[in-house]
């Protein structure tokens, strides 16, 4: 193999090593997205030549890979110790107390905290510079192998970073903790929803079963992030602090809580704890507790471990967000689809500040996988912002006269029978005309993704049900201001209100309508594909399953569930009389918003007036999509400064190749 070729990846490799740090890390980045991108297809062009430059760490291979049968376990070199737990400043006093005893002295001992991660506990492995090894806590001692997941993470380093304040160890083990950013979180929960797949319960979870992916590219896709906050066994360097540690973590490209405590007395870290605890809810990610440690490494050492924590360090908790209260009753709800949702209802408990009366309890499995019974003293959480469920029966508490729930055989609100289909953990009411089912349609009908009703909520959509006013959400724009303000606690004023914002939303876009309609598994991003692809109702109603099968994104769920939509004659009746009632499509208005609907773009080289990010942004808000690699289904590639290889290839396949004035004209007067 050729040196010069061997160390020009090299060099790529490092660059971008160091442009992702930059970017991910330290939200500073040095050059335009159209560089690093540049420098990136520059590697892989080379990777793609010669195979055998491919490395585990190369800045390429951040994709995932093949899927693993199963973990690897691994022992860590150093355990992995717990941390004690403390949860009154009484207690953190008295640990105080015990560190100088231990060290016998009296002189007032610097301790370092930071913001205790409610995550999965990590340790990397880095030999000579790179990546080797990254494994799970595990029991302490022994861990899984998860590297290829751990990989996936963009603010995890590959290769360290080498400035000249910290020396290359030949082996560095650092240890951190993997989470999820809650508004990240709250995402990935409305897209797993929008997709009929079970939420995560908290950031947590959701951070564990990432990790947990045996197929690496599951996690790829996944908003995890890491806070370095320690080092197992190291080699080659020497730190006479934590906080020099947290220092020299960060100078090798680690990403490092920006919100430590340095070096503080004991009654300072107290003053921090409470500000974060009043304040928790303004970071960018979930903490529950403080971690404190005694700053000094020497003074560590003495104080060395305990069987399961260390005695250098406390974790001093925020007050529980699970408490024990009682299940009065279980009840059931049905949604929009006619699932039916057992519910506890509890005595109301507070948690975390939070008075809690009720509690999800999923589906007839999960209350038979706990053993869930009426009367049944049981432990609730409540995690950010989700819905508290029920952990689990304090079942030590049972004194013989619980009730085993039984799921209905008829629904609760209509009388239909429920049925329960076999692959499926939910029971169903299969009458599409239950009140239940036309209340939570209708709230969905109105909500703001889809016709953004204001005013159309609980009340006043129950209301409307309950009285037979309305019986589909087609009936909304019959309805007539006399009607509406009738309703219960509703003034002429709130009417007229309603009646304006019914007026308002009938000018609605195809996605919106589609979204509305409430056709299972299209969510508010499937009703976005649906609309950009078929651009008209029309067309999108006489679509056949292969066509919505061929749509990029639209799997064979999806299109039978467009498709049972649309072939009901009652759903076509309904469209049509909200049509006749004055709902107007934005179908045009839609087309010339997105002019470049269905086009898709490549792009290549920098463009001098506009950054990458830029131009993807304005090719998708015209209703474009921008892939990565060339194809005979591309309909542009935008050449720019310096076009890579796509260049090549675009001419090769005959697609047509716009330069920077062409396509600044295509994206402009449009
Ligand atoms: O954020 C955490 N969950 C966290 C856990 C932070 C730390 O500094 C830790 C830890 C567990 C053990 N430090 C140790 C020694």
């Amino acid at each position: 193999m050729n040196e010069d070729i061997k160390k020009k990846a090299a060099k790529l490799r490092q660059a971008l090593h160091r442009h992702n740090y930059l970017y991910y890390v330290l939200d500073e980045p040095e050059i335009s997205d159209a560089e690093y991108d540049r420098l990136m297809q520059e590697l892989i062009a080379l990777e793609t030549a010669h195979p055998e430059l491919v490395e585990p760490d190369s800045p390429t291979q951040r994709v995932g890979a093949l899927p693993l049968e199963k973990f690897e376990t691994v022992a860590h070199t150093i355990p992995m110790l717990s941390l004690e737990n403390a949860f009154g400043e009484e207690e953190v006093l008295a640990f105080d107390q015990r560190v100088k005893r231990f060290l016998n002295t009296d002189s007032p001992l610097l301790y370092t905290a930071e913001p205790k991660m409610d995550g999965v506990a990590v340790e990397l492995v880095y030999e000579n510079g790179r990546l080797v090894e990254a494994s799970t806590r595990g029991d302490g001692y022994t861990g899984e192998l998860i590297t290829l997941n751990i990989r996936t993470i963009k603010t995890v380093p590959l290769a360290l970073l080498n400035p000249v304040s910290v020396t290359v160890p030949s082996r560095l083990e650092v240890r951190g903790e993997v989470f999820i950013p809650v508004e990240a979180f709250k995402r990935l929960n409305k897209e797993r929803l929008d997709k009929d797949e079970p939420p995560f319960a908290n950031p947590r979870n959701a951070a564990a079963g990432s990790l947990r992916q045996l197929d690496s590219r599951i996690t790829a896709t996944r908003p995890l992030d890491i806070f370095c906050y320690g080092v197992g066994m190291v080699t080659d360097l020497e730190f006479s602090s934590h906080w020099e540690i947290l220092q020299s973590l960060k100078a090798l490209g680690f990403r490092v809580n920006p919100d430590i405590k340095p070096r503080a007395t004991i009654e300072d870290i107290l003053v921090y704890y409470r500000d974060l605890l009043d304040r928790r809810h303004e970071f960018p990610y979930e903490m529950d507790g403080v971690v404190i440690k005694v700053d000094d490494l020497a003074l560590q050492r003495r104080l060395g471990e305990k069987s399961r924590s260390p005695r250098w360090a406390l974790a001093y908790k925020f007050p529980a967000t699970q408490e024990t209260t009682r299940v009065l009753k279980i009840d059931v709800q049905v949604g929009r689809t006619g699932a039916l949702t057992p519910v506890a209802h509890l005595e109301p408990v507070s948690v975390g500040g939070v008075t809690v009366s009720r509690a999800t309890l999923h589906n007839e499995d999960e209350i038979k996988k706990k053993d869930i019974r009426i009367g049944d003293t049981v432990l609730v959480q409540r995690a950010g912002d989700v819905i508290p469920e029920v952990v689990k029966v304090i079942t030590t508490k049972r004194t013989g006269v619980e009730q085993p729930f039984k799921m209905p055989s008829t629904c609760p609100v209509c009388g239909a029978k429920v049925v329960r289909l076999e692959q499926e953990a939910v029971s169903r009411c299969l009458n599409a005309n239950c009140p239940a089912q036309v209340k939570e349609s209708i709230k969905h009908f109105a909500s703001k993704g889809a016709f953004d009703i204001d005013g159309m909520g609980d009340k006043s959509a129950g209301q409307l049900v309950d009285k037979g006013l309305l019986k589909s959400y087609a009936d909304l724009f019959v309805l007539d201001r006399a009607t509406v303000a009738g309703l219960e606690r509703s003034g002429e004023k709130s009417a007229q209100n309603l009646m304006e914002a019914m007026a308002r939303s009938k000018q609605i876009s195809l996605a919106r309508f589609v979204y509305a309609l409430g056709i299972r598994h299209v969510g508010e991003h499937i009703a976005h594909v649906l609309a950009r692809t078929f651009k008209t109702l029309a067309a999108l109603m006489s679509a056949t399953a292969e066509e919505l099968m061929a749509v990029d994104e639209i799997g064979p769920q999806v299109s039978q569930s467009v498709r049972a939509f649309f072939e009901n004659p009652e759903n076509r009746r309904n469209i049509e009389r909200m049509l006749k009632a004055g709902v107007k499509i934005e179908t045009e208005g839609a087309a010339a918003q997105e002019p470049l609907a269905g086009e898709t773009f490549v792009l290549t080289g920098a463009l001098e007036s506009m950054t990458r990010a830029e131009v993807k942004a304005r090719i998708e808000a015209l209703g474009g999509k921008v892939s990565s690699s060339v194809s005979r289904k591309t309909s542009y590639v935008v050449a720019g400064k310096d076009p890579g290889s796509k260049l090549d290839k675009a001419k090769e396949l005959g697609v047509r190749i716009l330069d920077e004035k062409e396509f600044i004209e295509m994206v402009s007067e449009k």
